[in-house]
């Protein structure tokens, strides 16, 4: 009975906001009546709450003044192997290139952080993996994506049909420099964006839109002088406060190059078999961050007390089923091996480890091979 007496009541609604967009008291471009988009803004953000994202903000889709920083950025050729940056170019700062019509981004925050055992103890460990808080529990594109469109959706029911689409993270968008300018938080400087109240464990999420919204503005920074990400992080890959140097990264050593890892920086990866939080992890702002809310991140297989044999005597069949959902598998079976070999090489010298790493020494992969030297070499001096 609730239910019909709730899709008569939007139905009303729709019927209700569709005279409005007729009579032009709600109407695209120009013939705005703004107590009306502000009223619709803030319901966004409601049912934003309510569908689960920890924030929504909303912002112009006008980026051009961070279109030099992408290209400084390209020019340096940080972006390494990920071609896919380069493609896109200026695009990335244009929106309304990648779906035109759009005037405004509603942009989502949903907090990652999960109830796992504690990071810095896992990376003390050096028999333990550390993987990425993030990488825990289930990928996350499909739970952002599937949140976004509906939160879309729940806008066409109040208002009908409007222009929109909905993109995370594998978009050709700059979704910190959007995120920031929606007021969902301020940029660190290891690039990411950081609140006071969840500090930067959270994915971004986007839906472009033809709606004229009243954006947000932008919070102030609280960073001041501290510079704890720049200090800590393994390989020195944040060059400059705000430049990042991917190539050097960890998280794009283990997640999105493909051949060989950089001798030199080996050692410096320690046990991080599949990215790196490790200027998150040490900025103050994370200190009290909250835990997610959300059932998909929850730790799954024990991940976040594997051991590393333990790992690398996984078969690729157990690889593809215990990862199946997880956004670990993309990397697929021979990298995972690379990368646990790597930690391997770095773990203290054991019987356990010296035997799992010669089981793989014959392994049929030129790169798991090559690593596995490699890390035995370590071991046995060779
Ligand atoms: C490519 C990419 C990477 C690359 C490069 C990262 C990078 N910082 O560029 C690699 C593989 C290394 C990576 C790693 C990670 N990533 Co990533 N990544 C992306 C992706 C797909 C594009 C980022 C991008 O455009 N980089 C290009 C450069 C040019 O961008 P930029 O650093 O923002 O550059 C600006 C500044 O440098 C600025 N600038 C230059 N000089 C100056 C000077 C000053 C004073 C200022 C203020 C600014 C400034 O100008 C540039 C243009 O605005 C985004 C998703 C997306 N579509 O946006 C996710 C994204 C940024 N990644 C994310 C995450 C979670 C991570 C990891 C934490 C994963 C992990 N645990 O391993 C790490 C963090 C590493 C780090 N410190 O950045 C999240 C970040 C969420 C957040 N809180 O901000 C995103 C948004 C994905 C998502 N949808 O949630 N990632
Ligand atoms: S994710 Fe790790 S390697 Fe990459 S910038 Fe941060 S601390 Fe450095």
């Amino acid at each position: 009975m609730r239910q019909r007496a709730a899709q008569r009541q939007r139905r009303r609604l729709v019927r209700q906001q569709q005279r409005k967009i007729a009579l032009g008291m709600i109407g695209r471009m120009g013939q705005t009546d703004f107590s009306d988009w502000r009223a619709l803004a803030a319901r966004i953000k409601g049912w934003g709450q309510a569908l689960g994202f920890d924030a929504i903000g909303i912002s112009e889709s006008d980026l051009h003044a961070a279109e030099s920083g992408l290209a400084d950025w390209l020019a340096a050729g940080f972006h390494g192997e990920m071609d896919y940056m380069a493609r896109h170019g200026a695009t990335r700062a244009r929106p309304a290139e990648l779906v035109p019509g759009t005037l405004r981004v509603i942009s989502a925050r949903l907090n990652y952080q999960p109830h796992a055992a504690d990071a810095a103890d896992n990376l003390a460990d050096r028999n333990r993996a550390y993987l990425s808080r993030y990488a825990l529990g289930r990928d996350y594109h499909k739970l952002m994506r599937h949140r976004l469109q509906r939160l879309a959706s729940r806008i066409e029911a109040e208002i009908g049909a409007y222009g929109y689409r909905v993109f995370t993270d594998s978009a050709p968008l700059l979704e910190v420099e959007i995120a920031g300018r929606a007021g969902l938080g301020w940029r660190g400087k290891h690039t990411l964006l950081l609140t006071r109240e969840a500090g930067s464990m959270f994915f971004l999420g986007e839906i472009c839109t033809d709606l004229p919204l009243p954006v947000d503005e932008p919070v102030a920074e609280h960073c001041g002088t501290c510079s704890r990400c720049i200090e800590v992080c393994p390989t020195r890959a944040i060059v400059a406060p705000y430049r990042l140097d991917a190539r050097r990264c960890i998280s794009y050593l283990t997640i999105e190059l493909k051949g060989s890892i950089p001798v030199e920086l080996r050692p410096l990866i320690g046990n991080r078999v599949y990215g790196c939080d490790d200027c998150q992890l040490h900025c103050p702002w994370n200190r009290h961050a909250p835990t997610t809310r959300e059932a998909d991140c929850a730790v799954r297989h024990g991940l976040d007390r594997a051991t590393l044999v333990e790992l690398f005597a996984w078969t690729q069949a157990e690889f593809e089923r215990r990862l199946a959902g997880s956004a670990i598998r993309r990397i697929g079976y021979v990298r995972w091996l690379r990368n646990l070999a790597v930690g391997l090489g770095n773990a203290p010298t054991s019987p356990a480890v010296v035997s799992a790493l010669a089981a793989r020494a014959d392994d049929p992969e030129p790169l798991v091979r090559e690593h596995v030297g490699w890390a035995l070499g370590r071991h046995t001096g060779g």
